[in-house]
């Protein structure tokens, strides 16, 4: 088939990919013309593990192109972003704009599919409305569908393949061409269902994770003050077969996660009090972790600038993602602080302010480390010879990446996230 795919980011270029390698024609559509000549040169603008192997088969082969403008074809899938506004609204211009370009290239048997996380309603009422401008009908003419992404980044091409799918069509012909279509390389199981229903599915798996993180972060606060292990207590808790608690953190990022469940709050402001109060409570963390390193640097009053050289700035580890990253929230409350001098280390990111390429020169004199973003490559730092390049010995682990055990032994002053030290029992929970 020939298949027009619009938005060529971490969903989009991915499944215009897999469908290209299993024998389809695609059509990649992206108004970022910089996107569309590096796709066109076999390249990605992403970081995604084999994403760029695949993509330059794709390219190779023929089968995958892209283009600025959508043209003919048999399906059209919208994968373009959803962000929120400032006000915490659903800024659905780009998928109204996607939807609106391809009407003029509609015809009798094509199939629509959204992918783009959306509010409840979306296709209902945003999306039929305007394919309706093509005057075919619903149902028998263009069959329409519902279909969310739910791929994690940094294992996409894995759980594209692998992940359930659920396919929201307006009928149940709409649902069948799609499940056909989708067969070409989804092995997981597919699920019918109507578009609001999918539409609201995808929101609550990540509501889910959101609020499951927020627990985790209460339970966090509450175990410092409490002077208990917040990771040992959620590690013996999920021992249990009915309890699943997720790990405490700097925040929530990335495009879904922290974005996801203000499109339920949108729709049913007055019954959203728990969504609303988590997201309120990771929002909050890293003002929490803020104060928490005003509070260990100002025991020491002997050096008037402090070195802060805060390792990771990605919204999660071994991505080169950043979007809604906590860790640019806890930066610009850092650098209000005209006391301290902030060094970020991270070599998954090209550039940003503060940013340090040169290990040796991010911690020599510093003050404090703050491991923010457990990347890999930050368990084999050489922590012996960061302590002696530093000033001050300060480590702040935000993920419990570190072994406490080795960190004293090197001599550094280590506290974590989460645990407080009143308890007797300073195990390091990962070496019982
Ligand atoms: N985080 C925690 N504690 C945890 C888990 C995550 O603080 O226990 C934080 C991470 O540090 C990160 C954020 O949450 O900042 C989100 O990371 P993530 O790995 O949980 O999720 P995403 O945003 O990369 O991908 C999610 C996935 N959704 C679910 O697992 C329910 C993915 O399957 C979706 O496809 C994706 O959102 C999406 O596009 O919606």
């Amino acid at each position: 088939m020939k298949i027009c795919i619009l938005g060529l980011g971490y969903i989009g270029l991915p499944t215009a990919a897999m469908f290209a390698t299993h024998g389809h024609k695609i059509i990649g559509v992206d108004v970022n013309e910089n996107i569309v000549d590096t796709i066109n040169l076999a390249k990605i603008h992403i970081e995604e593990p084999f994403l760029d192997i695949l993509v330059q088969g794709a390219v190779r082969s023929g089968n995958l192109i892209a283009r600025t403008t959508p043209e003919e074809a048999d399906v059209f899938i919208i994968a373009v972003p959803t962000p929120i506004t400032e006000n915490k609204k659903a800024d659905m211009r780009y998928v109204i704009s996607a939807a609106e370009s391809i009407v003029p290239f509609l015809k009798e048997g094509n199939m629509v599919v959204l992918e783009s996380t959306s509010p409840p309603g979306t296709v209902e009422k945003i999306i039929i409305p305007i394919l309706k401008k093509c005057a075919l009908e619903m149902g028998t003419q263009l069959f329409v569908a519902y279909s969310p992404e739910r791929v994690l980044p940094g294992r996409i091409l894995i759980e594209l393949v692998e992940n359930n799918r659920i396919i929201g069509g307006v009928n149940r012909k709409s649902a069948e061409l799609v499940r056909d279509l989708y067969k070409t390389f989804v092995r997981g199981e597919i699920f019918f269902t109507d578009p609001a229903t999918a539409e609201t599915t995808k929101l609550i798996e990540n509501t889910f994770r959101d609020v499951n993180i927020a627990f985790a972060n209460e339970l966090a606060i509450i175990c410092e003050n409490l002077g208990i292990n917040v990771w040992e207590v959620i590690e013996l808790a999920n021992k249990h077969p009915r309890v699943n608690v997720h790990q405490p953190g700097p925040g929530v990022g990335g495009h879904c996660i922290a974005v996801d469940p203000w499109f339920l709050v949108e729709a049913q402001p007055e019954l959203t009090t728990l969504i609303r109060t988590s997201r309120n409570i990771n929002d909050s963390m890293p003002l929490y972790v803020y104060n928490k390193i005003n509070s260990l640097l100002s025991i020491d009053t002997t050096r008037e600038k402090k070195v802060i050289t805060v390792l990771g700035l990605t919204y999660k580890p071994n991505v080169d993602d950043i979007r809604e990253s906590p860790v640019i929230e806890l930066i610009n409350l850092l650098e209000k602080n005209k006391d301290y001098e902030i060094r970020i280390l991270d070599p998954h990111i090209r550039e940003c302010k503060y940013l340090y390429n040169n290990p040796e020169h991010a911690f020599a004199d510093s003050d404090l480390v703050v491991l923010a973003v457990n990347h890999d490559v930050f368990k084999n730092l050489d922590y012996d010879k960061i302590y002696a390049q530093m000033g001050s010995k300060n480590i702040l682990d935000l993920r419990n990446a570190l072994d406490k055990g080795k960190m004293v032994k090197f001599g550094f002053n280590y506290s974590c996230l989460g645990w407080g030290t009143k308890s007797l029992s300073a195990n390091n929970c990962t070496t019982h």
